[in-house]
Order: structure tokens, then sequence, then C-alpha cells
């Protein structure tokens, strides 16, 4: 065994010297894409030229990769994975590209040669936001693992033409801005015209008997034209080069004709628009969800367009869909593909001729589903009259789903109407979207020991009663190659010194960073990369928010969407406390802090943008007051994306995790702030529980209420008002939000805190944990006094991160889910 992987290694190590780039080679292929595509010389080219030359040598070094990894993996027969997502936080790929390729240093050399500078070409290149936060940027961690791990595996999802609004804060208030993102990054994008499919909206559905088969068809139904485009994904020093499919809507030229024809101009204008809106922009929402015709439109598009390639080229292959479950794991990332189980469903009745019986067998060992939130509003369901009317014959197949389904709970569940109803997939005339998942998948997940925990111990329970083996957890993993390796090279070339390049491909090696706990050099040196870091990243500050913020200050960091239950609220709170004590005791004896933040709040979430006032509100008294001008600083960093927090996290000293406990399902900043050396200050929630675990409870703050806790609490009635009555300094800083000193005044913000939408007490409770977080922030300020104690708990924090890497959550989807294994 150890032989034949040698011998492997060895292989490849011989490939990788003859496949050497030479930088005369570099210039070369620039050379000639600049002329074959611009029309110019090297040298004569724009900035703008030359990337996108850069780009498309890149592009093309991938392409010749894929081809090759391709016929092997073909030739092998290997199962591979699709990977359904209606969002990919891609972020930029070039620096990704370069690096993952081993040839950073070659281009960087041939570019030096024309007065380039590598680091402004990656500058120049925009961030592909396909994504909201968290779920999405997961996904394109996986993309990268699997390609790391020479793991054949395929993205799919829609190519929007606007991603996640761009964010301006203007007046303290949060204005959206179209991302025009494909202007510049569409060179990473190959069109593929010829495997456009056809998706049938709407119509009738015509059934008969044919042969003694139930046959149907769809007619006068409104086609749509769905466009592939597809993007490489590299590996690290890997075989593997996968790729993402997004999906274009195109509307079919024919329509447009026959309307012309009757000279209803109009009308075929308008079709072709309603047509190709559906894969306009991305829905800028991750809290609470609408049940949108478009949004239902964009679901089943990149559904039905995906399956219907997956199965045709399956059919290349082998001579049946009844392999399909041996060489294809399909994974729904949230129930946003759900659409998967009637679609694929739908094909094998309806195109192949499959009995209900071995279609359902298919699908259930075929389809996989992940599920990323407890919370009942971001559930999805869809008013079935809606998806009666889009998707008609889906409608049909799910109604059939939910008739077979309850049919065999009232086996199970004999009588229990309301269970049964919990159960259903369709109830009170709507579809419910996770229930068809659990109905159907082979496999569950959820995305930390906790949330998998609360998955089936409260919101699905009746299901995992039935189920059991279905259920599994999979915590996640960031691509720390990305997270460490690239955004903070300083301290990646430092642990290389220290502990060899061992983790660069297996995490888990960070932990030989142990052995340096008491070393001296070590901790110095640890401590001059974050302060690099920090200067960096107040030159950025300086240079967007005009602030100058002290680079020795503790650099306290909560970067995450902006919602209710993650409570940057409870941050800002601490900090009007703070800033209350400074001026009350201006000798009082604290290390300076930067406090920085940065959050999209989704477009109509009315409180998340009074949260992000109320920052901005907070951040203007603080800096402009002398009296507390060296001790607290307050920046609100605009626009956070993928490229930002790469320049924040390896920064931090402080990671803030302060959702309320039993919310947050996973949390993956958490994982990237750690490997980068920040301390969690957190409560025990999502993945900071496992987080704890591993550093224990040396190396980590905690506080506030457990799951259990906040539980009971709430059983018991949380009456926010006993908090607010009983201690002094919070009702100082709740008060201080409506007497004006803050420039304007923040009712709704202060009734939010004390009751909520409906008049009951705030469901995030907020003030139940707010006096042990103010203890908890002071502890940080003392730990900080003691440079040595809190520098080592920023070495045991990179040294124990290791078990957060994407490799290894995509290594236990790969043995448990989708048995798959990487391509030899
Ligand atoms: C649904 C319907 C309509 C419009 C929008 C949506 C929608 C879009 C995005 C609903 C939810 C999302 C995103 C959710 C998300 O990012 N969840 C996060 O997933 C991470 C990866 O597992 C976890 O670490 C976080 O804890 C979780 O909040």
């Amino acid at each position: 065994m150890r032989s034949k992987s040698l011998v492997i290694k060895m292989k490849k190590e011989i490939r990788e010297l003859e496949n050497e780039m030479k930088k005369e080679t570099v210039l070369e292929q620039l050379s000639e894409k600049c002329l074959h595509t611009f029309g110019c010389d090297l040298d004569e080219a724009t900035k703008q030229q030359t990337y996108r030359a850069v780009c498309l040598v890149v592009r093309d070094i991938l392409a010749q990769q894929r081809r090759e990894f391709c016929s092997q993996y073909e030739k092998q027969h290997a199962k591979q994975v699709f990977y359904m997502s209606m969002e990919f936080l891609v972020g930029t790929s070039l620096h990704n590209n370069l690096y993952n390729l081993g040839i950073e240093e070659v281009f960087e050399e041939a570019l030096h040669d024309l007065s380039v500078d590598l680091k402004d070409l990656y500058e120049i290149e925009p961030d592909a936001g396909l994504g909201n936060g968290g779920l999405g940027r997961l996904a394109s961690c996986y993309m990268d693992s699997m390609s790391s791990m020479d793991i054949p595996a395929t993205g799919f999802s829609l190519r929007y033409e606007f991603g996640i609004f761009k964010q301006k804060i203007i007046d303290g208030w949060q204005m959206e801005f179209p991302d025009n993102w494909l202007e510049m990054g569409d060179v990473w994008l190959i069109p593929r015209k010829e495997d456009t499919v056809e998706i049938k909206f709407g119509g009738k559905i015509h059934e008969w008997m044919e042969d003694g088969k139930l046959r149907v068809e769809q007619y006068d139904y409104t086609p749509v034209l769905a466009v592939p485009y597809d993007m490489f994904i590299s590996g690290y020093h890997s075989n593997a080069v996968n790729k993402l499919v997004l999906w274009s809507a195109k509307s079919p030229n024919n329509m447009d004709m026959s309307a012309f024809s009757r000279g209803d101009y109009v009308k075929a204008i308008e079709q072709n628009a309603m047509a190709e809106a559906i894969s306009k922009v991305l829905y800028p929402a991750d809290d609470h969800v609408e049940g949108k015709i478009l949004r239902l439109k964009q679901q089943y598009l990149f559904v039905s367009a995906s399956l219907q390639s997956i199965v045709k080229s399956h059919l290349k292959h082998y001579d049946s869909l009844d392999s399909l479950p041996e060489k294809v794991a399909v994974h729904i990332n949230d129930t946003h593909p759900a659409l998967c189980v009637p679609e694929l469903l739908r094909i094998l009745l309806d195109d192949y001729g499959y009995d209900w019986d071995t279609a359902w067998d298919i699908c259930q060992r075929t389809l996989a589903y992940t599920n990323h939130t407890v919370m009942s509003e971001a559930l999805e369901r869809w008013p079935e009259h809606i998806f009666r009317e889009q998707l008609p014959r889906i409608h049909q197949l799910v109604a059939e789903i939910n008739r077979r389904l309850v049919n065999y709970l009232n086996t199970v569940y004999p009588g229990d109407v309301a269970k049964i109803e919990y159960m259903a997939v369709i109830a009170n005339n709507e579809v419910r979207m996770a229930n068809l998942c659990l109905a159907c998948c082979h496999k569950v997940n959820g995305v930390s020991k906790l949330h998998s925990d609360i998955l089936t111990h409260s919101i699905f329970r009746d299901y995992y009663n039935i189920t059991p083996e279905k259920f599994t957890n999979v915590t996640n993993g960031i691509a720390y190659r990305r997270w460490l390796c690239q955004s903070n090279p300083r301290l990646t070339e430092k642990l290389k010194e220290w502990i060899g390049d061992g983790f660069v491909k297996d995490s888990t090696a960070l932990e030989g960073l142990m052995k340096y706990y008491d070393n001296p050099q070590v901790l110095e040196e640890l401590r001059k990369i974050k302060q690099y870091n920090k200067q960096n990243l107040c030159g950025y500050i300086a240079k967007t928010n005009g602030i100058n913020v002290d680079p020795h200050s503790i650099f306290d960091v909560q970067i995450k969407r902006l919602h209710e239950y993650k409570r940057q609220l409870l941050n800002v709170l601490n900090i009007m406390h703070m800033y209350c004590a400074v001026k009350e005791n201006p000798n009082l004896d604290i290390p300076p802090r930067t406090f920085v933040f940065a959050a999209k709040a989704s477009a109509g979430y009315f409180m998340a943008k009074q949260v992000i006032r109320l920052i901005d509100a907070v951040s203007k008294m603080i800096n402009s007051d002398p009296a507390v001008r060296d001790k607290i600083k307050v920046v609100f960093l605009e626009d956070y994306k993928v490229s930002l927090a790469e320049i924040i996290i390896p920064a931090a000293d402080i990671s803030e995790q302060i959702s309320i406990a039993g919310k947050e399902a996973s949390g993956t900043g958490n994982m990237k702030l750690m490997i980068n050396g920040a301390v969690t200050l957190g409560t025990l929630d999502g993945a900071n529980v496992e987080i704890h675990e591993q550093v224990g409870d040396e190396n980590i703050f905690l506080f506030g209420m457990t799951a259990q806790e906040v539980e009971q609490l709430w059983q018991k009635g949380y009456n926010p008002i006993e908090y607010y009555n009983a201690n002094l300094e919070l009702r100082q800083v709740v008060d201080m939000l409506t007497s004006g000193v803050l420039g304007s005044r923040f009712d709704d913000i202060q009734k939010s805190l004390l009751t909520n939408a409906f008049g009951a007490a705030d469901a995030y409770m907020t003030l139940a944990d707010f006096d042990s977080y103010v203890r908890k922030q002071e502890e940080v300020s003392a730990a900080y006094l003691d440079q040595r104690r809190f520098t080592n708990m920023s070495l045991v924090n990179i040294a124990k991160a290791g078990l957060f890497s994407s490799d290894r959550a995509v290594g236990e989807y790969a043995d448990n889910i989708w048995h798959v294994k990487g391509v030899q």
C-alpha cells in the first residue's frame, strides 16, 4: 500500500517538474493572448487587458488539466458528486488558481519584466458574489476541497447577472447598489451554448394510457432556455480540475418571432424580459423567506437544467439510469434545490418510463440534503396555488409523494393527526420543502454537533424517530489554504519554518505548533505578524473610512451578515457601556480597543438596518470624543465580501461569535478567525461548542446562556424588563438609545430589546446575556494586558484549528454520505 502511494507521488513529482513553467513561456503565452484577444502587443496592453490575458492563460492551463482529469475518472468509472446550491460565494479566483497550480512566482516574475505588479492585478478582479453569506461560501470551500482531494465534482447554480448588492452607508443608512460583476468577472466563464436545455413553466398536463403505461405530457407551457457557463475550480497541487456550472436564463428565439407575426411586439419583448429576468439577480435575503414566484422559477430552472444534464451525461457512459445511484451523488444544499426530488422523479417516470417504486428508490439513493437553519422563518414553504400554476407536473408528483407519505405515516403514527400534519409535504395549502427532502433523501445532516442534535431532538424529531439511520452530522469546515495560506502569507511562512510545510496539505499538522507554547521567540514572532496584519488593516481603514486607528489596540472583530439572532446589538450595547465607563472614570486602565464591524443587512430587513444606523451613530459619537480617543474606536467597514474578509481576518485579535445559543447552525467565520490566531469571544452556539472542545476553557472567552438554558428561560417566560430594572449599567445604555446623545433616537431598537414585534419579549434575549457579556469583555481586556498570556491563547487557537478544514468535512461527506473516493 505504502509503496503504491509512493510511486504515485513520485510520478506526480516528475510530472510537476516536467510541467514547470518558465518565465519565457508565460510571457509568450501572454503575448499571444493579448494579440488574439485585444489585437495589441503585450507591452501596450492596459492593466485591465493584462489582467484578462493572465486569466485567460490560467484558464487554458486549467482546461488542459481538466481534460486529463476527466479522461482519468471516466476510464475508472468513478462516482461523481453534483453539489446543487443556489449560492456559491466564490470571491476572487486569480490568486487562488495561481496558488493552487504553484505558478504564482513565475507569473510574478514574468509580470515584473513588464513592470506590472501581480498584486495590482489581483485588485482589479471583482468578487464573484453569487451568495449571501455562510451557506454560499461553504459551497465554494467544498468545491475547493473536492478539487484538492481529486474527487470528481460539479457545482450547479445560477449565473446571476447581479450578485449580492454593493453596500454603501449614507447618513448611517444602508443603501444597495447593483453588483455588475460580469463586466470584469466574465473571464472565468466559458459558455456552452450547444448544451442549452429547455425548461417548461406553466401550461397544462395531458395524461393517457399507452401499452398499459401511463403517459404524461405538458402542453401550452412557456419554454425558457437555460444556457450553461463553466467556471473551472482548481485544487491545491492536485490532478483534479472540477467545474461550477452556472445556468443563464434565455428566452427561446422562436417565441418572439411568432409574436412579431401577430404584430404583438410589446408582448414579445415583455416575454423575453420575463424569461431572462429569472437569472438576473441573487435574492439578497438569508433570514426570512417569501413565496416569490421569481424565486421558485430560479429554483426550478437551475434544478431542472442540472438534472437533465446529469442524466444525459450518465447515459453517455452507462446504458441505463438503474446505475445512477452508484455513479452519481446529488447534494441538496439547504432546501433551495429541493425540487431535485420531484424533478428527478419526473425525469425517471415521464422521460424514461420507470414505475413509481423503482423511480422513488433511485431518487432516494441518489439524493442527500444538508440543513443550515433551525429558524422557522427561514424554512421554505410555497403557497400551493403558485406551485401548481408554475409547475403543474411537479405539483402532481409532490401531491402523490405526499399522499403516499401520509398513508405511511398513518401506519407508524396511527391517529396522530397533529404529528402527521407537521410531517406532511403539503398541508394548509403550502408545500414544505424541508419535509420533501426528509421524506426522500437517504441522508440528512446538520452542520455542527449542536445543530445536528437540535435537528434530531427538536425540529426533525418525528422523522428522526422513524428513520434514525438517515440522520448524521458533518461539522462545517473552511478552505484554509485560501483563508490562511493565501490571505496571511506572513503567518504561513513562519509556520512552515516552525512545523514544516505538511500543514498545507494536512491541516491537523498545525497541532505541531503546540510545542512552541513556551517559546518566547515564537510568541514574539506571532505578535509581530499580527502587528503587521493590523497595520495593513489600519491602512485600509484610513483609506476607506478616513479614521486613524491604533495598531496597538485590541482588534475586536464582528464580521457577518446582520441579523438580530447574531446580536451585533449586544456588542454595541457593551461598547456604549465601555464609553460611559471611560467618561465617568477617565483614568480607567483598559487596553485600547478598536471595534471592527462589517455586515450587510437584507434589503428589506428594517431592524437590521436600524442596527447599522446605530453602529454608525455610536462610532461617530465615540471617534469624535477626545475624552475616549485613546481608548476606544469603532469602525464600520462598508460592503463586506470575501475579499474584504481576507483583509480583516488576519488582523483580528478577538472573534465575536455572540449569537443567542441554539440559533447559529454552525458559523464558519469563527473558524477562519481562529486559524488566523484570533481568540473567540462567544456563546456555546454552533461550532463554537467544538472550538471550545479543541482549545479548552483557557483559550476561549465563553459567556451567556447555553442552548438548554435559553430554552428553559423561554419556557418559563423571559421578561426583559426584569433585567433592565435590576442592572444599572444596562439601564444606562438602554436609556441612551432614546436620550438624543447619539445624535438621533433609536426608539425601534429600544423597543425591540424590551419587547418583540408582537409586544412579547425579545426572542434573542439580548438583555439576559448582557451582564455576562460585559464581564467577559472585562476579562478580555485583562488578558490582553498580559501579552504573554494572550499570545499563548492565540497560538493554541491556530494549533487546534486543523479540525475545521473543509478537507476534513468533505472527507466525511465522501465517506458517509456520497460514498465517493478521490481518483488516483
Ligand atoms: C431562501 C428563500 C428565499 C430567499 C432567500 C433564501 C435564503 C437564502 C440564503 C435562505 C437562507 C440563506 C442562507 C443561509 C445561511 O447562510 N446559513 C448559514 O449557513 C452556514 C453554513 O452552514 C452556517 O455556518 C450558518 O450558521 C448559517 O446561518
